[in-house]
């Protein structure tokens, strides 16, 4: 009758898998907000944040900002400016041609001395300058001729000034992208045919992660912020008075605004014909097993498995 049992049981795992849950109910993660109240360098606040809670803040919406600013208790400070988890990685660019990831440092470049400086905050989009071959991050909004790539590989240099956007729509109607520059042969094919300025197809997307790995949707940035000053500010820090952002410097030392994730609870309802004693804890454990087994299977772990078991009248006469 056990092995009976068992083979049900199995069957049902493996038959039905997710869809043999006839109810299914999970609350959103929620986060819980902590000031630290003690002044460090944002990569030193990441590491707290990571060590004592789970990172740092990470705002979504205006509900988060709202809930991060009350997470402040104590004292009134005269300046309280608070690392969140948002940063600006310089070294993360695109090309457009194939959306091929840049990473500074591990493939070819050409950078003039100082750049890319990010000038103002306004400078993602990468032209090449007319007199040296070398690249410079300009704003996008700049005007210059592009550099397209063809579908033979070929480059084609265009006369005509316009914006980064509209130089990558060029290519893509009369050829097929803006330029990817591979290595220095590449670079100075494009160098012997330009005439002037020109746009080629690397950009980035600036402030675009948060500490916790995910993708901002929303930003509060106090009016004129971020202004890169000095060019040297890739960390964003939250005054808990205004509730709005500035980049700082990230060896400058400020607050520390954390994370905590509340943990996830599901209750899922499971429906089972088997003749085995479900309320048996011994049974159950190996349920249990199974059960954590098959949700491995589907890439779900990290699982903790309460049961509450009922048996088929239950069901009936609660519906
Ligand atoms: C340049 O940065 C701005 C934000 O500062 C962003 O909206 C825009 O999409 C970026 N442009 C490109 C081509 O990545
Ligand atoms: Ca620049
Ligand atoms: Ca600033």
């Amino acid at each position: 009758m056990k092995k009976l049992m068992w083979k049900n049981i199995i069957f049902f795992l493996r038959a039905s898998c997710l869809s043999g849950l006839v109810g299914h109910h999970a609350s959103p993660i929620t986060k819980l907000y902590h000031h630290v109240d003690q002044k460090m360098s944002w990569t030193d606040a990441q590491r707290y944040c990571r060590e004592q809670f789970h990172d740092l803040a990470t705002i979504d919406n205006l509900e988060d900002l709202e809930r991060l600013q009350a997470s402040r208790k104590g004292s009134d400070y005269d300046i309280d400016t608070a690392w969140i988890g948002l940063y600006d990685d310089r070294t993360r660019w695109q090309w457009s041609y194939g959306n091929q990831d840049y990473k500074m440092g591990q493939h070819y470049d050409n950078w003039a001395g100082p750049e890319p400086n990010h000038a103002y905050a306004k400078q993602n989009c990468t032209m090449i300058i007319q007199n040296t071959g070398e690249w410079d991050d300009r704003s996008c909004s700049d005007l210059a001729g592009p550099v397209c790539i063809n579908a033979a590989g070929n480059y084609i240099y265009v006369q005509e000034i316009m914006t980064w956007y509209n130089a990558r729509k060029y290519c893509q109607s009369h050829h097929t992208e803006l330029a990817i520059v591979r290595d220095a042969t590449e670079n100075g094919k494009i160098y012997a045919l330009m005439s002037s300025y020109a746009w080629i197809g690397l950009h980035r997307n600036p402030w675009s992660h948060w500490s916790d790995g995910s993708r901002p949707t929303y930003f509060n940035w106090q009016t004129g912020q971020p202004n890169n000053y000095i060019g040297k500010q890739n960390c964003a820090a939250m005054n808990f008075i205004t509730a709005d952002y500035e980049d700082f410097n990230c060896q400058d030392l400020n607050y520390v605004a954390c994370q905590e994730l509340q943990k996830q609870r599901s209750t899922f309802r499971i429906k089972i014909s088997t003749e085995a004693d479900m309320t048996n804890p011994e049974v159950q454990r190996q349920f249990v097993e199974l059960l954590s087994a098959k949700m491995a299977k589907e890439g779900v772990t990290g699982l903790q498995i309460h049961l509450v078991v009922k048996d088929g009248q239950d069901q009936k006469s609660k519906k």
